[in-house]
């Protein structure tokens, strides 16, 4: 058995990184409009000051806000099933707390939708990628209010059913876990803070801080589980997914005390998904708290009963590394760190430090499947790296044909391990922003955008060789590879 007959083979993006437009159409201002641009070495910021010059490239982006036509023309080309992207929130509640929709924004979606139908491509919308109006922040305190719950229920309410014919295929929020993991306080949850880096690891994370995570996480399962409910009555025929950012952490040595460590790491990835899938609160999460400094989490009356019922449909994940974890401090500072880890002596990791490994994504299909046995969908994973255009703008990416070649493989072994996998969605079909650098030289499309880090570029778009190769792995179903 390979990959079955209704695969949904296409490709992910995100409205933030890569719609541009960012005043346009009646949109209202998002937190990630107050991302400043940066570079490998210099972290973005949030800021309260939105200018020009600090926040490019995201407010212009790759322009897909007038460009959807093209790029989606060349989606089909590729032989896209299927096309994820995410709504900007601000484009339809331009505060979020209106009660009328803006209709502007209402008929952009609309447009993109009967484009991707037009060529028979079902879209996968992620309905919170890494954003929530800027408005819901400063009155409110993002995902930390309750309020939000009512907020994002009514924007749930007016996309399921103004697009309730179109997209039948939805996630609610982005990485959901990444606030708890400590990457996304801003982004994912809105959670105030001035001039503060994207980035901020557990690590350096005070009490107060993770308390804040889990209680905005908390209220995103609530949101979310309520969302489930109600999109199925809108439409019985959607099936709504979860979304959580997936990395195999692996035991940097088979001494025990990593071998535990490993486990208890993993609980990072599983939290969300045991919340979502299953429907309640996992087993470890009393003394998981306790640990982490005695973080309590807020209920309501009625907070279990919803969580029950709003399980969802399908579990979907991002894939892009595997990390080492150590009890050993000795070790630790001896091997070198890579992103979130200690490097893994076995594997190569790409220019930003994320190491390679395909073998992992069979791994962790597997432990999720035999976890959840719901179905499984990957919609990210890819590399990130710099393209060299050629003459006659050709560029050669045989890297890049390599480490999706070789995932896509082990997707394959899963398939047959018994894992029910139903898509696949290469992460940045087209070079888009990157979300932890603000650049764009950290490319990952099939498709190159002639766009620089300082803004200079033409934003043609030129077929990359990857683009021949995955037209050619759509066609023969995963076979051609
Ligand atoms: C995921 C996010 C995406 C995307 C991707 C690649 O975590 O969901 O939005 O950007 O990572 O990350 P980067 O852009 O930093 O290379």
């Amino acid at each position: 058995m390979s990959f079955p007959k209704n695969f949904l083979w296409g490709g992910a993006t995100a409205a933030n990184q890569f719609e541009g437009g960012w005043n346009e159409g009646g949109k209202g201002e998002s937190v990630c409009d107050h991302i400043t641009a940066g570079t490998v070495s210099t972290p973005r910021y949030f800021t309260n000051v939105i200018s020009s010059e600090n926040n490019y490239p995201s407010h212009e982006a790759i322009d897909f806000y007038h460009r959807y036509k093209e790029d989606i023309a060349l989606f089909a080309e590729m032989g896209f099933k299927v096309f994820r992207l995410s709504l900007n929130w601000t484009r339809i509640f331009p505060k979020g707390d209106e009660d009328k929709p803006n209709q502007k924004g209402l008929d952009f979606y609309r447009a993109v939708f009967e484009e991707c139908k037009k060529y028979g491509m079902e879209p996968l919308v992620t309905i919170s990628h890494y954003e929530i109006p800027y408005h819901l922040m400063k009155q409110y305190g993002g995902w930390l209010s309750r309020d939000c719950i009512d907020f994002y229920l009514n924007f749930c309410e007016t996309v399921f059913k103004e697009y309730k014919d179109l997209v039948t295929y939805w996630l609610t929020f982005n990485e959901i876990n990444c606030m708890v993991m400590g990457v996304g306080d801003i982004l994912s949850g809105g959670i105030p803070s001035e001039d503060s880096p994207l980035q901020d690891f557990n690590s350096v994370a005070t009490k107060e801080q993770k308390q804040n995570r889990f209680q905005a996480t908390h209220h995103q399962f609530v949101a979310s589980a309520k969302a489930v409910v109600l999109g199925h009555e809108i439409n019985p025929e959607f099936k709504i997914g979860c979304m959580v950012a997936g990395g195999a952490i692996y035991p940097y040595t088979c001494n025990p005390e990593d071998v535990v460590l490993a486990q208890q790491e993993m609980r990072m990835n599983y939290f969300c998904g045991d919340v979502q899938v299953r429907g309640e609160y996992p087993y470890y999460t009393k003394r998981m708290l306790e640990e982490m400094g005695g973080i309590s989490i807020d209920m309501e009356d009625g907070d279990v009963e919803v969580l029950k019922q709003g399980t969802v449909d399908f579990y979907s994940f991002s894939y892009y590394m595997s990390t080492c974890t150590t009890a050993d401090e000795e070790a630790k500072k001896a091997s070198g760190n890579v992103i979130m880890g200690v490097k893994n002596p076995y594997l190569k990791a790409s220019d930003w430090g994320w190491q390679i490994d395909p073998k992992g994504l069979r791994y962790l299909l597997n432990e999720l499947y035999g976890r959840y046995q719901i179905p499984m969908m990957v919609v990210e994973n890819g590399l990130g790296a710099v393209d060299v255009v050629e003459a006659g703008n050709v560029i050669h990416d045989s890297y890049r044909i390599d480490y999706l070649r070789e995932h896509i493989k082990q997707m394959e072994e899963a398939i047959k391990d018994g894992v029910d996998l139903m898509g696949f969605t290469p992460w940045g079909c087209i070079d888009l922003v990157s979300i932890s650098t603000g650049e764009m030289k950290k490319r990952y499309g099939f498709i190159y955008v002639d766009k620089d880090n300082e803004g200079n570029g033409s934003l043609d778009r030129w077929r990359k060789d990857s683009f021949y190769w995955y037209k050619k792995v759509i066609a023969s179903n995963g076979k051609d590879l």
